[in-house]
């Protein structure tokens, strides 16, 4: 193994907004430090100057590039973040699913319908669009190569949403790099540690629900925290990690990490993801988080078969199919 001094430029700053991630430049760090100091113990870092191009993924350099390229959307409703999640029957990709072409969701963008109904390009791949083929994609290819990341469980994928729209609070069964190309969000984290005083519904809410409602979101509001309800959620503020990120930043979050992603402002804001396979597996493999993931979705495969069952006796198979896959 290859022995580093772990930290030699990493500059740690610690203000009200964020606490405890590190922000360290790319440009700074080689992928044996990115892999030692963060990869292999699974510690978040923000890394800073992802891109020197000329890039701004505004409204219209998607619109121009994206046009009527069809994408499901996320119709998350206009109360949603009010509701109390314990009543809750559907969650992230699991929400009501429409299908359109970009410029119908860019003018939803425009005339703040979308800001309205809270409705959410979500974790849609890039891979068949005009997208995939930009400067600027072959620049983030190439910086997640220079860190190591090469093994993808995931193509990259655009979120693109309304100021103000919120990605409730969950963790993922992967690592995941998230990178700002227009606006800025504010990310929530909670360490794995924290999972049992952030209240995860049950991996066997899958039996009933499939893949609509998952495991491994949780049922509080860290900004709204009700301790009546939730009273081991004060323990959990203890540990509560807050970061913004900027256009040009990617947050690298590890599996089993909590995070909730709150996009700022009151303009569309963008990002592109990938999710990747754990490194070193032993992190999944002793990840109590990975684990129950893992049984959801075990417990998922019988209503996921029913739905595939409907979905090919439909006069829109292709179109539901299609709705299913975007679960995944
Ligand atoms: O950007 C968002 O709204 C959510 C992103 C996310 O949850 C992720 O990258 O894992």
């Amino acid at each position: 193994m290859v022995q580093i001094n772990p930290k030699p430029n990493l500059k740690l700053i610690q203000n009200e907004s964020v606490t405890c991630v590190t922000r360290v430049s790319i440009a700074d760090l080689t992928s044996e430090q990115f892999i030692q100091t963060y990869q292999i113990p699974g510690i978040p870092v923000i890394l800073t100057n992802m891109l020197a191009l000329n890039w701004d993924w505004n409204l219209e350099y998607l619109c121009e590039h994206l046009n009527t390229h069809e994408f499901v959307l996320r119709y998350y409703g206009h109360d949603r973040y009010q509701q109390d999640k314990r009543k809750w029957t559907s969650i992230g990709s699991g929400v009501v699913p429409q299908t359109k072409p970009f410029t119908d969701y860019a003018e939803l963008l425009q005339t703040h319908e979308a800001h309205k109904y809270d409705i959410y390009l979500a974790k849609c791949s890039i891979q068949n669009t005009p997208l995939a083929q930009t400067e600027t994609i072959h620049a983030i290819d190439t910086q997640l190569q220079k860190l190591g990341l090469n093994q993808p469980a995931s193509a990259l994928n655009l979120w693109v949403g309304p100021g103000g729209h919120t990605e409730c609070l969950h963790y993922d069964p992967t690592d995941g790099t998230l990178i700002q190309l227009h606006g800025s969000k504010r990310i929530i984290l909670f360490p794995p540690s924290q999972t049992a005083n952030l209240y995860p519904y049950p991996f066997y809410v899958h039996l009933h629900h499939g893949m609509k409602l998952r495991c491994w979101f949780s049922q509080v509001y860290p900004d709204r925290p009700d301790f009546q309800a939730f009273p081991k959620l004060k323990d959990a503020l203890c540990h509560k990690q807050e970061v913004m990120l900027n256009p040009g930043e990617m947050l690298y979050i590890p599996t089993g990490w909590w995070h909730e992603v709150i996009a700022l402002g009151d303009e569309m804001v963008c990002s592109v993801n990938r999710f990747w396979r754990v490194y070193p597996t032993i992190r999944a493999i002793q990840s109590w988080e990975w684990w129950r993931s893992y049984l959801g979705s075990l417990c998922a495969i019988p209503t996921v078969l029913l739905s595939v069952t409907l979905a090919m006796a439909s006069p829109r198979r292709s179109q539901k199919l299609k709705e299913i896959m975007q679960m995944f």
